[in-house]
């Protein structure tokens, strides 16, 4: 009787499996996403003094066949990181911030000074010039990428 019970239910197990190996499912959260989605010449603006704030640019890069869209950012380095645009309001620069960036299949999000950026927040020490800052962007479906941010006075030359 104990391995007539035995069988189905594996075999129950296997079936269900199957869907989840080949196609992601809303309930899924699986660490990797995809090598597709790529953030380059990310750099972070080394500010004169220290400050508790700093801005993090650079350029996510969409190459998946999907559009993609990133709703958390984080580092180790930092107590708090969020996305930031700032935009001119009647001659006046504003920063909000922005729940849900969305990355067209083929495009890019160009993070840059004066527009999009990451906002740094509670450094965990004074960064130096040329440090490498590890990124971790969550996408909307809650897969997660891995970054790198390189503390500089400029943008990198591509
Ligand atoms: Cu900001």
């Amino acid at each position: 009787m104990r391995t007539q019970w035995i069988l189905p239910f594996w075999l129950s197990l296997a079936v269900a499996a199957m869907p989840l190996a080949t196609s992601a499912h809303p309930g899924d959260k699986p660490a990797q996403a995809p090598a597709c989605l790529v953030v380059e010449d990310g750099w972070i603006r080394l500010p004169p003094t220290p400050r508790p704030m700093l801005a993090g640019f650079g350029r996510i890069a969409n190459r998946c066949k999907e559009g993609q869209a990133v709703v958390a950012v984080r580092s180790p380095r930092f107590g708090e990181v969020s996305l930031h645009e700032t935009r001119m309001v009647d001659g006046v620069s504003r920063m909000r911030e922005l729940e849900r960036l969305p990355v067209p299949a083929g495009g890019q999000a160009v993070l840059q000074p004066g527009g999009l950026h990451l906002m740094l927040m509670e450094p965990d020490a004074v960064l130096a010039e040329g440090e490498r800052v590890p990124l971790v962007l969550v996408l909307d479906d809650g897969r997660e990428i891995g970054a790198e941010l390189v503390v500089a006075k400029a943008a990198p030359s591509p």
